[in-house]
């Protein structure tokens, strides 16, 4: 029985790594230079990860193999551990953790909470259940103050505008696919009407909440025309699962033109 149960350890860490060799699953190819750099701390995290995995899981199967059945030791009642060995063995998992954790929190962060340099597309993103709405604040450059008792999807007035008295508000474009420039950087300011949600796409390495009452900015520069998928990647309600809109990566052109035509149906 217990050779039987070391087979099994032992063939859940063979499928296991022979899985991480071959990884038949995998992100979606990057499309922001930033990515790279995500990609990285996620493979390094991985191996390690796996070395701790099979280091453990090996050990203990070799364990069960190499006592089972062995009466001497079955009749001693069970070994009593080795607290300077269970020390050291805590201790060079927490200083591993710990030390991914801060190296990946600044990779993070060097790649989604940079500064705004000179030329940047500023958008915010708004999630409700179970839809999300882009706002683009226009040629002012200004966004518009939200009128929460205003907003009403019925009508179409999605973030509680008043075009009529806030003047910022009235170039303000609201639409329901976020269309980027490529090449250029984009920092999106997330929002939420109703509960947390959270904004994610594959192929950007993106995903960032969106918390009701405050606002959080994140960078990217998308550096591959094309339609790619946001999907709200946190349980938010029944309808969780239909959240998700198109992400259109478009040359300069074809972006003012659609900021032309979007504007024309506000
Ligand atoms: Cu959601």
């Amino acid at each position: 029985m217990a050779r039987a149960l070391a087979a099994t350890i032992a063939l859940i860490l063979l499928t296991t790594c022979g899985l991480f060799v071959v990884h038949p699953w995998w992100f979606p190819s990057a499309i922001s230079a930033a990515a790279s750099s995500i990609d990285h701390q996620f493979a390094v995290t991985f191996i390690v990860c796996l070395i701790l995995f099979a280091l453990a899981q090996g050990t203990m199967a070799w364990f069960v193999w190499r006592y089972s059945g062995d009466r001497q030791s079955a009749g001693m009642g069970g070994g009593r551990g080795n607290a300077r060995f269970e020390r050291a063995w805590a201790a060079v998992v927490t200083v591993l953790f710990v030390s991914l954790g801060v190296v990946g929190y600044r990779v993070w962060a060097r790649t989604t909470l940079q500064g705004s340099p000179p030329g940047t597309l500023r958008v915010e993103v708004w999630g409700e259940q179970f839809a999300w709405y882009f706002r683009y604040p226009g040629p002012d450059g200004q966004f518009g103050p939200v009128h929460p008792d205003l907003m009403n999807d019925g009508t179409g007035n999605y973030l509680g505008l008043d075009r009529d008295h806030d003047a910022a508000s009235r170039d303000d474009i609201v639409a329901a696919t976020l269309t980027v420039p490529v090449g250029q950087p984009v920092e999106l300011r997330m929002r939420s009407k109703d509960v947390i949600h959270s904004f994610f796409v594959r192929e950007l390495r993106i995903k960032q909440d969106a918390i009701p009452g405050s606002v959080s900015a994140i960078h990217f520069t998308a550096e591959r025309a094309g339609q790619y998928e946001i999907v709200c990647s946190e349980l938010c309600g029944l309808g969780h699962y239909k959240m998700h809109a198109d992400l259109d990566v478009v040359t300069a052109d074809e972006f003012q033109e659609w900021l032309v035509r979007q504007s024309q149906s506000q």
